[in-house]
C-alpha cells in the first residue's frame, strides 16, 4: 500500500508515575492487587569467560560481584588490542521465594540479554532466547524448588557471531551481557497473558478518532490456570489529573487456559490528543475479578493520536501538516557500554527533546522499555527497527529469527503512542553475502532471497500492526530499485552522506529530487545524514574528513537549509544524536563513530545548538564556539598582535549584536538557518564574547575565548619563545590530553614555521591509531617532506617528533634519516599492523645559534619520509 492512509490509534503504557524521574521502567512499578513485580538486579555473580559451567552450578571461584544492568564489553572494544570478548560468560543469582507464592504463577522477565541467553533454574535449563534487543519471559512456576528457601538462577550468555541471528555485521559493539533489567513477576493463576512474546498481554487500538470523539478498543487474553468460572474484566479510563472518565466491563465465562477479551469505549468525548508538543497521557486501569477479589490489575498510561504520510505532502499529525525533525539514537555511553540505567536512557531522550527534535529513530534495534516510555512522556515520535543490517543469511532459521524479532518488538512496544514506524532492514545490500562491502550486487539468487525476506518481514509488520507504517532504510544504490526491494515498505528511508563519504553537500537535494520524480508514489524519508567531529579539533579552514567541529557545522548548516526546502519528505533523522561505539573503525577517536550531536561521554557539541536554535521554539541565542574556547594561531599579517577569526552565532530571536570585550562588533540579521558571523580580532589571553538579541535581550549568550597568539615573526623574539606544538600536515588546531594547543600547519614563510615541501594528508579513516592518547595528531600527516623549518630564536631546545605509519608496507618498512641543522639525529623505521598502527615519538636536544633557526631535514631510504607532529620546548641544558 503506497498511497496515503489515515488511521487512528490509542495506545497505552504502564503508569506514568514510573517515568517521572526516569528511574523505573514499566515493569518495575510495585503493583497493585494480584500482581507483584520484583526487580532482581542486584547481587549477581558474573563468571567472565567461563564456558563450561554445567547447568550454571559452580563454586564462586573467579566470579565477580555485579549488579545489573551489566556488560562485559564496557571497556575492551575500545582498547588498543584487536577485537573484544565475544563468546560465552555466565551469570548466577539466588532468589528467595515467598511461601505465599506457592499457588501463584512466577515468571522471570528479562528486558534484554545480548545475544543468546540460556536460562537455568537449579541446574535445569528452562528456556533459551535468541536476539539481544527484545525482552523474554519464562514461566518458572513448575520448576522452583519449594524445599529450599533459595533457588539458583544461572544464565549462560553468548555474544559470539551467529550466522542465524541478526545482526551479522554491525557498525556498533555487540556488547555481551544481561544489560537490561530483570524482574520476577508473580501473579494469580488467573492473570492477563504473560506468554505472548513478553508483551503486556493486551493491545489497544482506536477504530475511530477525531478531535471530537474517540472510540477505543482493548483486546487481550486472560490466562486461567485455576478452574473454569466467570471472570470480570474491568477497565477504567482516567484523565491526566486522575479523574475517572469512562468505565467498561465484560463478564467472561472462562475455561481453563487462554480466553480472549475485548472492551470497547465507543464514545470518549472531546479527547485530548497526544502530540510531541502536548504529550497528553490518559491512564487505563485494567483489572480481572474472580471469586469476589481482584486477581490481576495493571495501570497504564495511554495517548491518542492519528497520523498519515503522503508521498508529496509529507507527514500529518492529528489532521495537521507536521514537519518531522528527527535524529537517531544508539544505546551506549562511554565507560558503560550498553549497560545503561533507566535514568541514563531518560536523560538521552531528554537531550534529544531539548535539541528541539520531535522524532527519534531507534537505530538499529529495539531499545529499552524506558526509552519508549520516555518518548511517550516527553513527546517524541519513534521509528523502531530490528537489527537486520548490511546482509542476510539465506536460510530459514535466519528468516524465522527475523520474523520473531519483529513480532517481539511490535507486541512488546505496541502500546506506545510515540511509535509510528516499524523498520525491518537497514542498508541490507551494502555487503555481499560473504560479508564484504560491495558496490554492486551481481548475485541474482541472493537478491531474490533478500527480496523474499524483505517481503516476509514487511508482511509481518502489516499483519501484526495495521495501525502503523512499515519502514526500511537503504543506502544510495540502484540495486534496491532494480530488484523490487525499494518498493516493498510503506516508508522508504534513505541514508545519505553527501559531502561526507562522497560528493558535495548539494548532491543531497539533487539526489532526493531525482528519487522523488522517479518514484512519485513513494513516501521518502531521510533516515540518516551526518558528518563526524572531534571537540578537540578546530579549523578556520575545514575540509572533509578532518573531524573538526567547523566541518561538521558546515555540513549540517547546508543540510538544514536543504531540508527546509524539500516539502515532500516524510521526515528527517540526523545520524546520530550521540557518538557511539564502532569497533575497529579509525578516525580521530578510534572505535567510535563521531557523527554525534553530542560526544560519547555526553557533552553537547556546537552543532547541537544549530539544531536547538532552529528547532526548539523558545527564543534563544548561542555563540557557536563552545568547542573552540581555546584558540591558537599566528598573529595577523597586519603586524598587530591579534588573531582574527570567525565567530558564528545562532539566534532565532531577530537581529543580534556581538560584543568583544564590551565593544560592539556590529549588528546582523540571522539567515534562514538562524546564523550570523563576525570576524573577531582576538587578543592574547581571555576575550569576552557576548551576543544579544536586540528584540529580545533575554535571548543572549556569552563565552570566554582564551587565545594564544604566536608572534608571526617569532624568530625575532630571542629567548622568549614558549613551548611550541605543531600539528604537522593538518589544517586544524588540536587541544591535547595535557591541555596543550597544537598549531595548524602551513607552508613555510620566513620568520616562523612550516613545511618547505611534502603533501598534507589524512590517514585512511579505517586505520586505528594505537599507543597514544593523542590520536588526532597522528590522523593527519605530511608525506614526502624533505625539509621542515622553524625559525627559532637562539637557544637550547628539546625537540620531539611524532610519527605514524599510515600505509601497510608490502615489502620493506618505510625508513628515513632525520637531521636537525645538518646534524644527524636518527634513522627511523616505521611499520604497522593490518588494521592498526602505533604512534611513535623520537626526541633530541638542539642548540640554535645565530639566525639559523631549526632546519629539520628528512632523507628517504625506503619510501617517502613522513611527519605527524613537532613539539619544541626551550631547555636549559
Ligand atoms: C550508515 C549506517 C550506520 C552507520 C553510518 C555511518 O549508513 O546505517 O549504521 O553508522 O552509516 O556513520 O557510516
Amino acid at each position: 500500500m503506497k498511497s496515503t492512509f489515515h488511521f487512528a490509534i490509542i495506545i497505552l503504557i504502564i503508569s506514568s508515575s514510573t517515568i517521572a524521574n526516569g528511574q523505573e521502567t514499566l515493569l518495575s512499578k510495585k503493583h497493585d492487587a494480584g500482581r507483584q513485580i520484583i526487580p532482581i538486579n542486584s547481587d549477581w555473580k558474573f563468571f567472565p569467560g567461563k564456558c563450561n559451567l554445567a547447568g550454571g552450578i559452580e563454586d564462586d571461584e573467579g566470579c565477580i560481584d555485579v549488579d545489573l544492568p551489566h556488560t562485559w564489553n564496557d571497556i575492551d572494544p575500545f582498547d588498543d588490542k584487536d577485537g573484544y570478548h565475544r563468546g560465552i560468560c555466565w551469570y548466577q543469582k539466588t532468589i528467595e521465594l515467598n511461601e505465599k507464592w506457592r499457588e501463584k504463577k512466577i515468571y522471570l522477565y528479562f528486558e534484554g540479554v545480548n545475544q543468546v541467553a540460556s536460562v537455568y533454574l537449579n541446574g535445569e535449563c528452562i528456556g533459551e532466547h535468541k536476539g539481544g534487543y527484545t525482552a523474554f519471559a519464562l514461566d518458572i512456576s513448575d520448576h522452583v524448588d519449594w524445599s529450599s528457601s533459595d533457588n539458583l538462577i544461572a544464565v549462560k550468555v553468548d555474544n559470539s557471531h551467529n550466522p542465524q541471528i541478526p545482526p551479522l555485521s554491525v557498525g556498533y559493539a555487540l556488547y555481551g551481557g544481561i544489560y537490561r533489567d530483570v524482574y520476577l513477576l508473580v501473579t494469580d493463576p488467573v492473570h492477563i497473558d504473560l506468554d505472548d512474546h513478553a508483551s503486556k498481554g493486551f493491545y489497544i487500538t482506536v477504530p475511530d478518532l477525531s478531535h471530537e470523539n474517540a472510540a477505543i478498543q482493548v483486546n487481550g487474553i486472560i490466562c486461567n490456570d485455576l478452574e473454569p468460572g466467570s471472570i470480570l474484566v474491568k477497565a477504567i479510563i482516567k484523565d491526566a489529573e486522575g479523574k475517572e472518565v469512562m468505565t467498561q466491563k465484560s463478564l467472561l465465562n472462562s475455561n481453563t487456559g487462554r480466553t480472549r477479551f475485548e472492551l470497547i469505549f465507543d464514545n470518549l468525548k472531546d479527547p485530548h490528543l497526544w502530540s510531541p508538543e502536548d504529550p497528553y497521557l490518559y491512564s487505563l486501569e485494567l483489572s480481572l475479578h474472580h471469586n469476589g477479589s481482584i486477581c490481576d490489575k495493571i495501570i497504564t498510561d495511554f495517548g491518542l493520536r492519528y497520523f498519515s504520510f503522503h508521498p508529496r505532502n509529507g507527514f500529518s499529525l492529528n489532521g495537521m501538516p507536521y514537519k518531522i525533525k528527527g535524529t537517531n539514537r544508539h544505546q551506549d555511553i562511554k565507560n558503560f557500554g550498553s549497560a545503561l540505567t533507566n535514568q541514563m536512557h531518560y536523560e538521552d531522550l531528554k537531550n534529544i527533546k531539548e535539541m528541539g527534535c520531535n522524532f527519534v529513530r531507534l537505530a538499529h534495534y529495539p531499545q529499552d522499555p524506558a526509552v519508549l516510555e520516555a518518548a511517550d512522556k516527553l513527546g517524541l515520535l519513534v521509528w523502531e527497527e530490528i537489527p537486520l543490517v548490511n546482509y542476510i543469511t539465506e536460510d530459514e532459521d535466519f528468516s524465522d529469527n527475523c520474523v520473531l524479532m519483529i513480532k517481539e518488538m511490535i507486541r512488546q512496544h505496541f502500546n506506545h503512542p510515540s511509535v509510528i514506524i516499524w523498520g525491518s532492514m537497514n542498508e541490507i545490500l551494502l555487503w555481499s553475502k560473504q560479508g564484504k562491502r560491495i558496490r554492486k550486487h551481481e548475485d541474482i539468487q541472493y537478491l531474490q532471497s533478500v527480496k523474499k525476506l524483505a517481503e516476509k518481514l514487511d508482511e509481518t509488520i502489516r499483519m501484526e500492526d495495521p495501525t502503523r507504517y512499515s519502514g526500511m532504510a537503504i543506502h544510495s544504490s540502484s540495486d534496491y530499485f532494480n530488484n523490487g526491494i525499494a518498493q516493498i515498505p510503506m516508508i522508504l528511508g534513505f541514508n545519505l552522506y553527501h559531502g561526507w563519504y562522497s560528493g558535495s553537500f548539494g548532491g543531497f537535494t539533487n539526489q532526493l529530487l531525482r528519487i522523488h520524480i522517479n518514484n512519485p508514489e513513494s513516501v521518502i524519508f531521510i533516515s540518516e545524514y551526518g558528518a563526524g567531529s572531534d571537540q578537540r579539533l578546530e579549523s578556520s579552514d575545514p575540509v572533509r574528513f578532518d573531524f573538526t567541529g567547523r566541518y561538521q557545522l558546515l555540513y549540517h548548516e547546508s543540510h538544514l537549509k536543504q531540508i527546509q526546502d524539500l516539502d515532500f519528505l516524510g521526515g528527517t533523522a540526523i545520524w546520530n544524536q550521540f557518538d557511539f561505539s564502532q569497533p575497529q573503525i579509525g578516525g580521530s577517536i578510534p572505535h567510535i563513530n563521531q557523527k554525534g550531536m553530542v560526544s560519547w561521554d555526553r557533552n553537547n557539541k556546537d552543532v547541537y545548538y544549530l539544531y536547538k536554535t532552529n528547532w526548539e521554539r523558545k527564543a534563544q541565542t548561542y555563540i557557536a564556539s563552545r568547542d573552540w574556547q581555546k584558540r591558537i594561531g599566528l598573529s595577523d599579517s597586519t603586524g598587530k598582535q591579534v588573531l582574527t577569526q570567525e565567530v558564528s552565532v545562532y539566534s532565532n530571536s531577530g537581529i543580534v549584536e556581538l560584543f568583544h570585550d564590551n565593544h560592539s562588533m556590529g549588528i546582523q540579521d540571522p539567515d534562514e538557518i538562524s546564523k550570523t558571523s563576525w570576524q573577531v580580532p582576538f587578543h592574547e589571553g581571555i576575550n569576552h564574547i557576548n551576543a544579544v538579541s536586540l528584540e529580545n535581550p533575554s535571548s543572549m549568550d556569552s563565552i570566554q575565548v582564551n587565545c594564544t597568539i604566536i608572534p608571526r615573526d617569532f624568530s625575532m623574539h630571542s629567548g622568549s619563545i614558549k613551548p611550541l606544538y605543531i600539528n604537522v600536515g593538518s589544517n586544524a588546531q588540536y587541544l591535547d590530553s595535557e591541555d596543550n594547543l597544537w598549531l595548524a600547519d602551513k607552508r613555510y614563510t620566513p620568520g616562523n614555521y612550516g613545511y618547505v615541501d611534502g603533501t598534507c594528508k589524512l590517514a585512511d579513516r579505517h586505520l586505528v591509531v594505537t599507543n597514544t592518547e593523542d590520536v588526532p595528531l597522528y590522523y593527519s600527516f605530511l608525506e614526502g617532506v624533505s625539509v621542515y623549518r622553524i625559525d627559532l630564536p637562539q637557544g637550547k631546545y628539546l625537540v620531539e617528533l611524532h610519527f605514524l605509519e599510515t600505509e601497510s608496507q608490502k615489502e620493506n618498512a618505510r625508513q628515513f634519516h632525520i637531521k636537525a641543522n645538518d646534524e644527524t639525529q636518527t634513522n627511523i623505521i616505521l611499520a604497522r599492523g593490518t588494521m592498526s598502527s602505533p604512534a611513535k615519538i623520537i626526541s633530541f636536544n638542539v642548540t640554535v645559534t645565530g639566525r639559523e633557526g631549526l632546519n629539520l631535514s628528512f632523507d628517504g631510504i625506503n619510501g617517502k619520509p613522513i611527519l605527524n607532529g613537532i613539539s619544541i620546548k626551550p631547555t636549559r641544558l
